[in-house]
């Protein structure tokens, strides 16, 4: 399962959006939430297809699909030396596949700021400053060894990789541009620079969030949200909240949009299962191959994989169910070397129960 990390400050307000996402998986039965431990949560994708197949076929169980969110304490400058408490679960982000880094935008003076004054910018940094010293560290170690033993070709086109991304990071870049095979050479080195990253700003549930600082960071991933304001939205309908947030100039979704926008800059597709009792969608990586899409399901799957029949969701829609589908030629029968496509409805056939 995919994992998102939340990065910040201390009092920027990632542990209240981490109950938040609790809290909305739990009012809605549908989305259940598990804690695995304290800090670490699976929290259901929305997903408004699942909920159409529900209507249409009214399976007794619908499963969404799901990502892990991963709750740590916050950095303080010198995290990567070992400053504050947030430095000891900096592994924990390591093996996550995307960042939320929660911003701090909101005034209130019974919170106290650790550096004093409300200046998103000046946080981004600083935290982004600790994330890329912890790489350096993790990158100097590697260089240090493969300088020594560096030969062939390939080894050194591994080294100067790494050198590069050294030298950038210690010019306070904290991006990176590699391409996917270089990417793919250093990707155990699970470096925070190369995962996707999300820019979640919590703004006051009161000022409009038209400042120049977030301007900013708007060509930067970033996602306008409050806190404040998501607390106090018990009781209003749905659109209502859309409203009050687009008032403020804050992402008219809110923290389900936060989850959905994880899921897009994960780069993941769904793709669904409707057979027998459960109506499911599946998360995985664009490109995936329907025979690993398969063994996701279950092991058999790929080990015996025989065929499978694909329909297209619009399809599955119009047609009512999977047999009129049929009918209509809408079933398409994919073999082994199939890339699952967003939407697709899949029956395996295989071999070996
Ligand atoms: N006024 C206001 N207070 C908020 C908002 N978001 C969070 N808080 C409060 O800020 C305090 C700190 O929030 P947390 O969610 O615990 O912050 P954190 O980022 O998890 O902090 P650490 O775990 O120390 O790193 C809590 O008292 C929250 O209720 C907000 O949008 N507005
Ligand atoms: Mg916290």
């Amino acid at each position: 399962m995919m994992k998102v990390g939340l990065v910040g400050l201390p009092n920027v307000g990632k542990s209240s959006f981490f109950n938040l996402l609790t809290e909305a998986n739990v009012k809605v039965d549908l989305y259940p939430f598990t804690t695995i431990e304290k800090n670490v949560g699976i929290v259901v994708v929305p997903d408004e297809r699942l909920k159409i197949i529900g209507d249409i076929l009214k399976p007794p169980k619908l499963t969404y699909a799901t990502i892990e969110f991963i709750d740590i304490a916050g950095l303080v400058k010198g995290a990567s030396q070992g400053e504050g408490l947030g430095n000891k679960f900096l592994s924990h982000i390591r093996e996550t596949d995307l960042i939320l880094h929660i911003i701090r935008n909101f005034e209130d003076g019974s919170i106290p700021h650790i550096y004093n004054t409300i200046e998103p910018i000046r946080d981004l940094e600083i935290v982004e400053s600790e994330l890329a010293l912890a790489d350096l560290d993790i990158i100097k170690r590697n260089t240090e060894k493969l300088r020594k033993s560096a030969v062939s070709v390939e080894e050194k086109h591994h080294l100067k990789i790494l050198d590069d991304l050294e030298d950038s990071l210690s010019k306070g870049f904290f991006s990176s541009k590699l391409e996917s095979a270089d990417r793919q050479l250093i990707k155990d080195l699970n470096l925070f620079v190369l995962k996707p990253c999300i820019y979640a700003i919590n703004c006051s549930d009161k000022t409009k969030t038209d400042s120049e600082a977030l301007l900013n960071l708007k060509d930067k991933n970033t996602f306008l949200f409050s806190i404040a304001l998501e607390d106090g939205l018990d009781g209003f309908d749905e659109d209502e909240k859309l409203e009050l947030r687009q008032s403020l100039g804050l992402a008219i979704n809110g923290i389900s949009g936060i989850v959905e926008e994880c899921f897009k800059r994960l780069d993941l597709i769904r793709f669904y299962t409707i057979k027998g009792d459960e109506s499911r969608a599946w998360a995985v990586p664009r490109h995936t191959n329907i025979v690993d899409a398969a063994g996701k399901i279950h092991t058999d799957m790929a080990s015996g994989f025989i065929k499978a029949e694909v329909v297209q969701f619009n399809d599955l829609v119009a047609c009512g169910d999977f047999h009129n589908a049929r009918e209509a030629g809408h079933i398409r029968i994919e073999g082994k070397n199939y890339l699952v496509k967003d939407g697709d409805i899949i029956l395996v056939k295989f071999a070996g129960h």
